[in-house]
């Protein structure tokens, strides 16, 4: 958990709404609704979704610790409504109930005890002790990622101060994925022997409706969501996300627990769906010679540089004042129209898995989230060694 942007989020899928309480920013900084409505909007792309982003429009609520668009270095919270409650009122209510035979049919609808292999139904009823699994839908839904993105959008602007800035992109939906390797250092990524500015990457990423930058590898990922629906199945894939204008020396090398990779790791691993989190040139080192793996250091104008950037911009667990770069893999969404076979834990029989409305592949929304969740560890981070109780103060600090 961060120490300095301390977070703690709550909220049911179908409940009233999500809620955040960022305990740690310092006064003086300025925090723009419209941006986090903007990232929440993104958040709510990529062709694939289903039927509830129809519903939502998200939108953020900044309810404390922010005075005339300034944060006051008291606690932020955060809202996010979902409108879809008001088809759930009497599902998810926090109060009992009248058991009218109209309220016990609308619960019961929405009950269910067929377990979802993949998803948190089966120890997660086990751990707490439900039959009904909606009670651990509700919160190990993916829906809980807005009001992640909303907080990796308040630390994004944080760190936009300094200039640090990200860029998310997806590499692979399916079998529809980039044809080579992309290769990223100094904001600049290579891909075919072509080289592209990040911003300009980032870009074509924005207007893709898969968030892939190579325009005939998205029309071969929407072809492979199109083809995964009409199977009633779902599909996984790659993203990757940067961060250039990183200082040297965030994180640590001197306990396990300080070290960056480490806590990046964390954080994109427990997004849900995803199985793997590599940095650099990730799960490749292992064909690669010391020779190929590591990045020479060559001076420039009297600056040090690097030759190549396998690391990733993390040695030692800090960053090394190159380009971040973390690889998320994500797998296909538990949620089946074709279901697997499976228990009913109401009476212990076999049966199909539980299907209600879900997405058939949500890898472009993932890549907003890696991109917010790792914001929120590099704040951290970044006040940890800067920090301040004002602006002004991480400022002078920064600037020394
Ligand atoms: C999501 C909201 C959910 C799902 C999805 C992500 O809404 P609903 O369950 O009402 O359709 O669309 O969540 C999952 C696929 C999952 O398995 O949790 C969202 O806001 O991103």
């Amino acid at each position: 958990m961060n120490k300095n942007f301390r977070v703690l989020t709550s909220g049911e899928s179908h409940g009233k709404c999500l809620n955040a309480i960022i305990d740690g920013i310092p006064a003086g900084f300025p925090i723009s609704e419209d941006t986090i409505n903007h990232d929440l909007w993104r958040r709510q792309q990529g062709y694939g979704r289903g039927g509830r982003m129809k519903i939502e429009s998200d939108k953020v609520e900044i309810k404390s610790g922010v005075r005339h668009g300034i944060t006051t270095g008291a606690p932020v919270c955060l809202e996010i409504k979902n409108k879809d409650y008001e088809n759930w009122k009497t599902v998810m209510d926090t109060a009992p109930v009248e058991l009218t035979d109209e309220n016990i049919a609308k619960i019961e609808e929405k009950s269910f005890t067929k377990l979802r292999p993949g998803h948190a139904d089966y120890a997660g009823s086990v751990k707490y002790g439900f039959i009904d699994l909606r009670n651990v839908l509700e919160r190990s839904s993916a829906r809980k990622t807005a009001m992640e993105v909303a907080i990796g959008s308040i630390a994004k602007q944080i760190l936009a101060q300094f200039g640090i800035a990200a860029v998310s992109h997806v590499t692979q939906i399916g079998g529809g994925k980039l044809e080579d390797n992309v290769k990223v250092r100094n904001g600049i990524l290579t891909y075919k022997d072509k080289t592209y500015p990040l911003t300009e990457i980032g870009d074509l990423a924005e207007n893709s409706e898969v968030r892939c930058f190579d325009e005939e590898t998205s029309e071969k990922m929407k072809a492979e969501i199109d083809k995964a629906k009409k199977e009633g199945t779902t599909l996984g894939g790659k993203f990757e996300v940067y961060y250039t204008g990183l200082p040297v020396g965030l994180g640590s090398h001197v306990q396990y627990d300080r070290a960056l990779d480490g806590l990046l790791a964390q954080a994109v691993m427990s997004i849900q769906a995803v199985k793997a989190v590599e940095i650099g040139a990730g799960t490749e080192v292992a064909d690669m010679t010391g020779a190929e793996t590591h990045d020479p250091f060559e001076l420039k104008d009297g600056k040090i540089v690097r030759t190549s950037n396998n690391a990733g911009g993390i040695e030692g667990g800090m960053t090394n004042g190159e380009t971040l770069v973390v690889r998320g893999t994500m797998k296909a969404i538990p949620t089946m129209k074709t279901p697997l076979p499976t228990v009913d834990i109401k009476d212990t029989t076999e049966t199909e898995a539980h299907f209600e409305r879900s997405d058939t592949c949500a890898v472009p929304a993932c890549a907003v989230v890696a991109e917010a969740r790792i914001a929120t560890v590099l704040v951290d981070a970044f006040l940890d060694k800067f920090g301040g109780d004002s602006l002004k103060e991480v400022k002078a600090h920064y600037e020394s």
